[in-house]
């Protein structure tokens, strides 16, 4: 994570039982084009699986579970939160699939939560699309969207894994979102975006601690975090910060991908 090795892309598989990550698993490493290796991963009785697309090495991380057949199997295969943690801590982008036959649960929510908070780059595969009326697909979406506001330009793939319905999506969109969150933006690009958002806005006064901002940085990639030295940054408004957010995400596409922004003292 972070590090981009040989071309290597860490994706995580995540989503409570029986959304279909199996299955959507199973019609991705089986596809024609997919060399697939089973190597041990980074914890004990954990297997990584790799398959090459294009240039690239897809590591699926943990996918023992995924693998697992039968009913013994089925009974012992539990949600386990440790589990998941692991797996998204370990991967570059996490692929959370949801059920479009029962939508949001609470599981869905952790887990969404996790990515939150462990700021991952993700891409949302909405399955089992065959169970619903097409109509209330756009209001799905809507929903998603709602839950996933923390990254407001989250692709939503809608699949039928069964069908294998746009599954050859998946990891094109997933490709996309990794060299979202590895983007490096020049500072003059950066500067002249950051000089159009505070010249159309500007940070609102509190009292008379008005705050202003100096200056943008990127401080790093893999997600990308921005760093803006400010006066009085203690009384910048969370509204402008998203602002500035929005900003950001309107001059480079970063879809998929949770932007972190940082105040800080100006140094003179
Ligand atoms: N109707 C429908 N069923 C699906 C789809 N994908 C998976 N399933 C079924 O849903 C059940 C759970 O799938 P599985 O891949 O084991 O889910 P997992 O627990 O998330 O790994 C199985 O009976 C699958 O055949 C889909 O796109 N449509
Ligand atoms: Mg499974």
């Amino acid at each position: 994570v972070n590090n981009p090795v040989n071309n290597e892309i860490k994706l995580s598989i995540v989503g409570h039982p029986n959304v279909g990550k199996s299955t959507i698993f199973n019609v991705i490493t089986n596809s024609q084009r997919s060399i697939v290796s089973d190597i041990p991963g980074t914890t004990r009785d954990s297997i990584d699986t790799n398959i090459s697309y294009q240039n690239k090495t897809i590591k699926f991380i943990d996918t023992a579970g995924l693998r697992k057949r039968g009913q013994i199997e089925k009974g012992i295969e539990k949600y386990s939160t440790i589990r998941t943690l692991k797996s998204l801590e370990n991967s570059d982008v996490s692929l959370l699939i949801l059920s479009a036959e029962k939508l949001i649960t609470s599981q869905d929510l952790h887990i969404s939560g996790f990515i939150k908070d462990l700021f991952r780059p993700c891409v949302i595969v909405l399955n089992k699309i065959d169970l619903i009326d097409p109509e209330i697909l756009q209001n799905i979406k809507t929903e998603i969207k709602d839950k996933f506001k923390h990254i407001p330009d989250v692709p939503i793939i809608f699949t039928s894994a069964i069908n294998k319905k746009n599954i050859d999506k998946i990891i094109p969109i997933a490709i996309d979102v990794y060299n979202n969150s590895i983007k490096k933006i020049s500072q003059k690009e950066l500067n002249q975006c950051f000089l159009d958002a505070i010249t159309k806005k500007q940070p609102d006064s509190k009292g008379n601690k008005r705050p202003e901002i100096h200056s943008i940085k990127q401080y790093k990639i893999g997600p990308p975090g921005f760093k803006f030295e400010s006066t009085n940054y203690d009384s910048i408004h969370f509204s402008y910060k998203r602002y500035l957010e929005n900003c950001i995400r309107k001059s480079f596409d970063f879809s998929g991908c949770p932007i972190n922004l940082r105040f800080v003292k100006k140094v003179h």
